[in-house]
C-alpha cells in the first residue's frame, strides 16, 4: 500500500499507524469481515448502513438508501447530521478522514451517544475502505458539502468543500477489491432481505434499495421501500405469512428491563416446527444465548404455570418438555446491549449473564398480560401444548424403534448404502440420488474409494407437514439417518445431533435438472435445514449440478449447463464452418452413461459443487415453509424462478 504514497509528502507517526491498520485488514481480510467470497462481500455495504443505523438509532437519521450501481459498486446515502468535517485535535486532521482511515474510530466522537450497532465483525467503515479499490465520501453539514476520496484506504487529498447544501447527511460510494473478494456479484436479494430484516428491527427507519443494473417492464430501476412502523410484530407476521395462526394476535412487549431494551413478538401457528429468531445489536445470533435462555425460561415457567392452574393437565399423565410450548411457535427476540460479548464457533451467541434476567422479566410480564386478558387464547395455547406433548411421547417410541434397529443390523449401515472404503470423513462423500436407476448409474460412475451413493426413492418426506414421529417412521429418512451416522436425539433434545459421528463431509444431493429435480432437491434441503442444521452449518452440504446439454461434432463432445453457454459453445464448435452439431438435451440424470455422469458431475477435477449456505435463518426459514405450504403457486413460480432456493444460496 505504501507504495501508493507520493514522495516528498509529510506522513507522521499517525498516518504510519493507519497504513499499517489498513494493511492488516487488507493481509487478513477474512478476520474483519468473515470471508472473502459472497458473504465477506454483502458485509461491507452492512457494515456501511451499520453507521447509517446507529445515527438513525440515536434519533438523528430517518432514511437510508442503499443504490446497486451500474458497474456493481455500492452507494448508501443517509439524511443524519453528516460524520464531522472539523480538525481532530489529536490526530491533527479532518474527523472524516479518521473515521474513514483508521480502524474502530467510527464511534470515538459521540462517546454519549448509545451505540448499538455496528455489526457482528464491529470492525466499521475504515475496513470498507481498505478493501475498496475506490471509495468516495460526501458530507452535507453545517450548509456545506464536502468529499474525499480513497484508493484502498489511502486518501487521494485532504478533505476539501465543493459547494454548498441546504440538508445534513452522509453518502459514501465504494468499489470492492475483487484482488481480494473471490466473489465481485452483489445480489439484489441478499441486499434487500437484509433491509428488510434491519427495518423490522428498527421500526420507524425507511430503508430503500434500488439497483442501476435492472430495469423493470416500464423502464424503472427495480427497487424497494422497507419501513415498518410497529417493528417485530409485523416481523413474525412476514415470517409465517405462509402458515395458519392458532391465534387472532400477535404477542408483543416493547421496553426496557434492567436497563436492557428487550423487544419481543411472538405468534402460535398449526405447525410443528419452532421458529425463534434472537438478535442483538441488530445482528442474528443463530447460536442463541443468554437472550434465548431468558426466553425459554420464561415461556416455559409461565405457560406451565397457567396450564397448571386452569386444570388444563389433569388428565395428562406424561411430562411436559420445554419444547412442547414452542412448537408451532413464531417468535423473534431483539435485545440491544452496550458491550455484548459473542461466543460460540461462529461468535453469535450472546455470553452476558445480565440479559437473561432482562429477557425473562420481559418475557414473563408480557405472557401473563396476555393470557390474564385473552383467556380464549390462553387456552388454544394450552391444548397446542399437551398435543405436542403427547405427540412426542408417540415420537419417542418412534425413534427408540429406529434406535434399536440400528443397533440390530450390524454394522447399521442401511441395505441400499454402496459405502466407499475411505474412513475418514473429511475425505468422503455421499451422493444422495433421485431414484434407483440413477442410483445404480451413480454407483457404476463413482470412484469407490472415496464416493458412496444412496439411492432415494422418488417421494421424499414433506417434514415441514408432517409430525416428528412420522419423520422419524419414514424409511428414506432412517437410511439417510443410518448412512450419515449420525443419532436420532435424544430425550432432552431429539433434534441434537453427534456431529462427530458424521461418516461423511460432503453429503452431496443429486437430481434431475428439472421441476421435478428441484422440487425433490428442496424436500431434501428442507429436511436438513428442519432437522440437520448443524451440517448446513458446517459447509457440509452440496448440491451437484448435472449437464443441460451435450454437444457433439464428430469425435468433438462437450457438455453445458446452460443455454447461452450452450449457444456460445455451438459457435465455438463450428468454427466458422457450415457444419452440423448434434444437441442432446438431458432430460434426467438417468439419460447419462456412468462415464458421462463421472465426467460432468462427480469428477472432482471437473464437477461444479454447490455449498449450500444459510445467509438470514429468518429469511431462510421463511422460504422453507412458503415452499413446502399448502400454497402450491407460489412454490411454483419460485422454484422454476430460482435454481438458487433463494437466500439459501446454493
Ligand atoms: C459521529 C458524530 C456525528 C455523526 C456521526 C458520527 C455520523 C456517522 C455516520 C456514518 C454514516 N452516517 C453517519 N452519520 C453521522 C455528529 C456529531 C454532531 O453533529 O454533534
Amino acid at each position: 500500500m505504501s507504495d501508493k504514497l507520493e514522495e516528498g509528502q509529510d506522513y507522521g507517526a499517525s498516518n504510519i499507524q493507519v497504513l499499517e491498520g489498513l494493511e492488516a485488514v487488507r493481509k487478513r481480510p477474512a478476520m474483519y469481515i468473515g470471508d472473502v467470497g459472497q458473504k465477506g462481500l454483502h458485509h461491507l455495504v452492512y457494515e456501511v448502513v451499520d453507521n447509517s443505523i446507529d445515527e438513525a438509532l440515536a434519533g438523528h437519521c430517518s432514511h437510508i438508501e442503499v443504490f446497486i450501481n451500474e458497474n456493481n459498486s455500492i452507494t448508501v446515502t443517509d439524511n443524519g447530521r453528516g460524520i464531522p468535517t472539523d480538525i481532530h485535535e489529536q490526530e491533527q486532521r479532518s474527523a472524516l478522514e479518521v473515521v474513514m482511515t483508521v480502524l474502530h474510530a467510527g464511534g470515538k466522537f459521540d462517546k454519549g451517544s448509545y451505540k448499538v450497532s455496528g455489526g457482528l465483525h464491529g470492525v466499521g467503515v475504515s475496513c470498507v475502505n481498505a478493501l475498496s479499490t475506490d471509495l468516495r465520501v460526501e458530507v452535507h453539514r453545517g450548509g456545506k458539502v464536502f468529499e474525499q476520496e480513497y484508493k484502498i484506504g489511502v486518501p487521494q487529498y485532504d478533505v476539501r468543500e465543493i459547494g454548498t447544501s441546504d440538508k445534513t447527511g452522509t453518502e459514501v460510494t465504494f468499489m470492492p477489491d475483487n484482488t481480494i473478494f473471490v466473489e465481485s456479484v452483489y445480489h439484489y436479494d441478499i441486499v434487500a432481505a437484509r433491509l428488510r430484516e434491519l427495518s423490522f428491527l428498527n421500526k420507524g427507519i425507511h430503508l430503500k434499495i434500488t439497483d442501476l443494473r435492472r430495469k423493470d417492464d416500464e423502464g424503472n430501476h427495480v427497487c424497494e421501500d422497507f419501513h415498518s412502523e410497529v417493528g417485530l410484530k409485523e416481523f413474525v407476521q412476514f415470517l409465517d405469512s405462509t402458515r395458519d395462526s392458532i391465534l387472532d394476535s400477535v404477542i408483543y412487549f416493547d421496553g426496557e428491563k434492567n436497563e436492557v431494551p428487550v423487544e419481543v413478538a411472538m405468534v402460535y401457528n398449526n405447525s410443528y416446527t419452532e421458529n425463534v429468531h434472537s438478535y442483538v445489536n441488530n445482528i442474528n445470533t443463530h447460536e442463541g444465548g443468554t437472550h434465548l435462555a431468558g426466553f425459554r425460561r420464561a415461556l416455559t415457567r409461565t405457560l406451565k404455570k397457567y396450564a397448571d392452574e386452569s386444570g388444563l393437565l389433569k388428565k395428562v399423565k406424561f411430562e411436559i418438555s420445554g419444547d412442547d410450548f414452542r412448537e408451532g411457535l413464531t417468535a423473534v427476540i431483539s435485545v440491544k446491549v452496550m458491550e455484548p460479548q459473542f461466543e460460540g464457533q461462529t461468535k453469535t451467541k450472546l455470553g452476558n449473564k445480565e440479559v437473561t434476567g432482562a429477557v425473562d422479566k420481559a418475557v414473563g410480564e408480557m405472557l401473563n398480560n396476555y393470557l390474564e386478558e385473552n383467556p380464549k387464547q390462553a387456552q388454544t395455547i394450552v391444548q397446542k401444548v399437551i398435543l405436542a406433548a403427547t405427540a412426542r411421547n408417540a415420537a419417542r417410541k418412534a425413534r427408540e424403534l429406529v434406535q434399536r434397529k440400528n443397533v440390530l443390523s450390524g454394522s447399521g449401515l442401511p441395505g441400499k448404502l454402496s459405502d466407499c472404503s475411505e474412513r475418514d470423513p473429511a475425505k468422503s462423500e455421499i451422493y444422495l440420488v433421485e431414484g434407483d436407476s440413477a442410483g445404480g448409474t451413480a454407483k457404476q460412475g463413482r470412484d469407490r474409494h472415496f464416493q458412496a451413493i444412496l439411492p432415494l426413492r422418488g417421494k421424499i418426506l414433506n417434514v415441514e407437514k408432517a409430525m416428528q414421529h412420522k419423520v422419524f417412521e419414514n424409511e428414506e429418512i432412517k437410511n439417510m439417518y443410518k448412512a450419515l451416522g449420525v443419532s436420532v436425539g435424544t430425550e432432552e433434545d431429539e433434534r441434537a445431533l453427534n456431529i462427530e459421528k458424521l461418516r461423511y463431509h460432503k453429503v452431496v444431493v443429486m437430481t434431475d435438472a428439472d421441476i421435478d429435480g428441484s422440487h425433490i432437491a428442496t424436500l431434501l434441503l428442507t429436511f436438513f435445514f428442519r432437522y440437520l442444521k448443524p451440517l448446513i452449518e458446517n459447509g457440509y452440504i452440496y448440491i451437484a449440478t448435472p449437464p443441460l446439454y451435450l454437444l457433439k461434432r464428430g469425435k468433438d463432445h462437450r457438455y453445458c449447463w446452460d443455454d447461452k453457454e450452450r449457444d456460445e459453445l455451438i459457435i465455438d464448435m463450428k468454427a466458422g464452418k457450415d457444419v452440423n452439431v448434434a444437441i442432446q438435451r438431458y432430460k434426467g440424470l438417468g439419460e447419462m452413461n456412468a462415464i458421462q455422469l463421472w465426467d460432468t458431475t462427480m469428477n472432482p477435477d471437473f464437477r461444479t459443487l454447490k455449498r449450500v449456505t444459510i445467509d438470514s435463518a429468518a429469511e431462510a426459514d421463511r422460504v422453507f415453509s412458503m415452499l413446502m405450504g399448502d400454497d402450491v403457486p407460489p412454490r411454483r413460480a419460485f422454484i422454476e424462478a430460482n435454481a438458487k432456493y433463494a437466500n439459501i444460496d446454493a
